[in-house]
């Protein structure tokens, strides 16, 4: 193991791990006659690069941090599954761009997810994982939650929206990538939805600003900023890599300790801005 530059980290992702959706012409999809359901637009176009693009994470220290305008003067505001905007909007600001939305918030009905007005109008990445090499066929077969249904039910409803579905393997892809760069084994549970959200900006951003991502000295055992339930792993992990994933952002980002201690972000320069 030997320590990397923030650039040679940066450009190794590229390399290793890019984010793929489920396309038309993917088995089993195609053959099922699936495949027209999935969108003729990608989540971003080939060749655009956004100047800024914001991930807010959806942790606890969020709250009291005024950051709402500071995200929302992003071009692209990423969000995670059912994080609200509206109460919250001096934290956390209230543009979306795109949302990544797990399955079992597409699965549950109690995030009702055919109806709510957050899964409209954006852009959303829903993803489940597959076991470790498993085909896509095999993963269709066993999810983890049946994401499929409500995905297929909510793209008839809402065409407009431009609803995608992760291909699995660049979960894997990304945890290939994140054990590559850590001394220490780490357990084989795909990465949380905060490293795939950098992994799907990189490509289309000159910088990629997370918010809250490393603790700011708001951080709180409070896991999200629009509950008061108090878990401490939500910031740290249990399942997903995710202090690893944490430790390997910090070594990506160019943000002085100011910026990301006090105002709560780091920052980490896209794919093209590093020429990689
Ligand atoms: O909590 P969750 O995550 O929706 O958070 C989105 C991403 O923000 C970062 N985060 C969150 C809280 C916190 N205190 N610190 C953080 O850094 C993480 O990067 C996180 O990925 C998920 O990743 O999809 C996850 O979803 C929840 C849950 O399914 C949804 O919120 C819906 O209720 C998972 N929790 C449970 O299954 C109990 C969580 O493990 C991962």
């Amino acid at each position: 193991y030997d320590k990397k530059s923030a650039r040679e980290l940066v450009c190794s992702l590229k390399k290793k791990a890019l984010v793929k959706m489920v396309q038309k012409d993917d088995e089993p999809f195609k053959s099922m006659g699936l495949g027209a359901q999935f969108p003729n637009q990608p989540v971003f176009g080939e060749d655009k690069i956004f100047e800024s693009c914001a991930v807010v994470s959806s942790a606890g220290s969020l709250l009291a941090s005024e950051l709402g305008k500071t995200i929302d003067s992003h071009d692209v505001v990423l969000r995670f599954n059912h994080a609200p905007t509206k109460d919250y909007e001096v934290d956390v600001g209230c543009k979306t761009t795109v949302r990544i939305v797990n399955s079992q918030v597409i699965s549950k009905p109690e995030f009702n997810y055919l109806e709510s007005p957050l899964y409209s109008n954006i852009k959303i990445v829903a993803w489940d994982p597959s076991k470790y090499n498993h085909t896509m066929e095999q993963w269709y077969q066993n999810p983890d939650h049946d994401i499929f249904t409500s995905y297929f039910k909510h793209r008839m409803l809402k065409p407009e929206t431009n609803a995608h579905i992760l291909n699995p393997s660049s979960l894997w892809d990304l945890w290939d990538y994140i054990q590559a760069h850590m001394p220490l084994r780490i357990r084989r549970n795909p990465p949380s939805s905060g490293f795939l959200g950098l992994a799907l900006l990189l490509p289309h951003c000159a910088h990629v600003d997370m918010f809250e991502f490393i603790p700011s000295f708001r951080m709180t055992k409070r896991c999200h900023y629009y509950d008061n339930l108090d878990d401490i792993s939500c910031t740290f992990g249990v399942w997903h890599p995710l202090s690893a994933e944490k430790l390997l952002l910090l070594s990506m980002n160019i943000a002085n300790d100011t910026e990301v201690f006090r105002d709560g972000y780091i920052r980490i320069p896209g794919y093209q801005t590093l020429g990689c």
